[in-house]
């Protein structure tokens, strides 16, 4: 769980200056150097898998690199090649290159699981030299394969009918009458979730968020965060309440030099302690920061549609059904005993059970916990609150941010990647995406202060939300 980071100044002349290694919940990426065009480091990740049987799917990293302009200091998403070939990855991994160049998916190359080892990646850019420092990111995704699947439940909250998206519902699209649920329907441009697609395996990190907010400039930043970059060091990003840990380490500086932040949930002035909530889903999110955080990431937010493939997968509905395809559900929170909290193996001390998932407290004084803390290696889908495809936390911990299916704004969706640079204001800014007022945005799985029927796969009683609010219990995650 360690991070190297190089301090070297800027020379002239070199293409590579600083490179920082950056890592996601799980993975770890290390010895980050650039020589010439190309960036190599090693990476490995826990629990990969690449699985010959159902669900037939597999884990990846998404692993984009962001370099920064040593005389301006502002940083830009680095374009790769496009060609898989240009890339190289050891034994057992993969590179497997994007056509848009934002960044490539690293994955196991056969069937298998377990921990990768430590394994040497090379990644080629495609951009003229130049005096830079880089940062590598990595983001665990899991594969959504191309099929059909079942939407609605046939009894929650404004559920979709029970209708099968097929290949001819994407290349058609579905009417409002086939699709129920007072949705208008949805075009052939909006994504429905049979074409195959990548989705985070959790939810964005309060470590992730720091990640994002430490690229961006100063004005990007201040809309970002509740407080004004220039605040004191030690000033909390949103709140000091709901395990929110984010603090402004260094002040930024006359509305110009952006802050640095960092974790700091014990609030001793200490940052980045292990126990400072690095691996704490991150709340406060309104659509609006989430969408920010997914173009800057070149991913995008997922559909109502694709939420419900993620959780459900080809399996058929239940009425009723949580995300992990069953009506048991065991209620875990942060008020309960909880072994090493806020670090990043932050667990529950309760016996197993099936369903587990934090939810349900009606009081925001209570936190989310660490992404994956249900997952283990005894547990099964029911325990590990997991679904289908093996995403974590769809259910409960934080709200999902999602394109609604409810209204005009959401269905003009057309899934349009983001291409890692907001505006100068820090939103996003990609084409007929939600609006960062939140129309076109909408909310699914509940959270941890919200009740037990929000957690169901089908349940859309929040299908359109466009409070603007940083509440504690908003988050969200993207796809690709
Ligand atoms: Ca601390
Ligand atoms: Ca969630
Ligand atoms: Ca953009």
């Amino acid at each position: 769980m360690k991070k190297i980071f190089k301090t070297m100044s800027c020379i002239a002349g070199l293409l590579a200056v600083t490179a920082t290694d950056v890592k996601a919940n799980n993975i770890q990426i290390s010895g980050t150097a650039a020589t010439g065009s190309v960036v190599s480091f090693n990476i490995s990740w826990d629990n990969s898998w690449n699985a010959s049987v159902a669900p037939s799917n597999w884990d990846a990293a998404w692993v984009f690199i962001k370099y920064q302009d040593c005389a301006t200091k502002q940083w830009y998403q680095a374009p790769l090649s496009t060609i898989s070939a240009d890339h190289t990855a050891g034994s057992p991994l993969q590179v497997d290159a994007v056509t848009d160049g934002k960044g490539v998916f690293i994955r196991r190359s056969a069937a298998g699981g377990g921990s990768t080892g430590s394994v040497a990646v090379s990644l080629k850019m495609t951009m003229p030299a130049g005096a830079y420092n880089f940062k590598v990111f990595g983001i665990e995704m899991v594969n959504v394969p191309q099929g059909n699947f079942v939407l609605g439940d046939g009894t929650s909250s404004s559920t979709f009918n029970t209708y099968t998206v097929t290949a001819s519902s994407q290349s058609g699209g579905i009417t409002a009458a086939a699709l129920g649920g007072s949705s208008p329907g949805v075009s052939s441009s909006y994504p429905t979730g049979y074409n195959s697609f990548y989705c985070m395996k959790y939810e964005i990190t309060q470590e992730q968020y720091v990640e994002f907010l430490n690229t961006l400039t100063y004005d990007q930043q201040k809309t970002r965060v509740i407080s004004d970059p220039i605040s004191a060091s030690g000033t909390y990003a949103f709140s000091n309440a709901s395990g929110s840990g984010i603090v402004i380490g260094t002040s930024g500086f006359n509305n110009t030099v952006p802050a640095i932040f960092a974790c700091d949930v014990t609030h001793d002035g200490v940052l980045n302690n292990s126990n400072d909530g690095q691996n704490i889903a991150c709340g406060f999110l309104t659509s609006s920061d989430v969408n920010a955080y997914l173009d800057w990431a070149a991913l995008r937010p997922m559909t109502e549609l694709e939420y419900e493939k993620v959780c459900r997968g080809t399996m058929a509905p239940v009425a009723g059904e949580y995300v992990w395809g069953t009506t048991a559900i065991t209620q875990i929170y942060s008020g309960v005993a909880l072994a090493t909290p806020l670090t990043a193996t932050e667990t529950y001390t309760n016996a197993v059970a099936n369903g587990m998932c934090d939810y349900g407290t009606a009081n925001p004084a209570y936190r989310p916990l660490r992404v994956g803390i249900f997952a283990t290696n005894s547990s099964g889908r029911a325990s590990a609150g997991a679904a289908y495809y093996g995403a974590m936390e769809m259910g409960g911990n934080l709200w999902e941010n999602v394109v609604s299916a409810g209204n005009a704004q959401g269905i003009a969706y057309t899934g349009v990647l983001g291409d890692g640079t907001l505006n100068a204001v820090g939103d996003a800014n990609q084409a007929n995406w939600p609006a960062t007022t939140g129309l076109g945005a909408g909310l699914r799985g509940g959270s941890y202060v919200d009740g037990a029927s929000y957690v169901r796969t089908s349940d859309r009683a929040n299908n359109v939300y466009t409070n603007t609010t940083h509440y504690s219990s908003l988050g969200g995650r993207g796809v690709r």
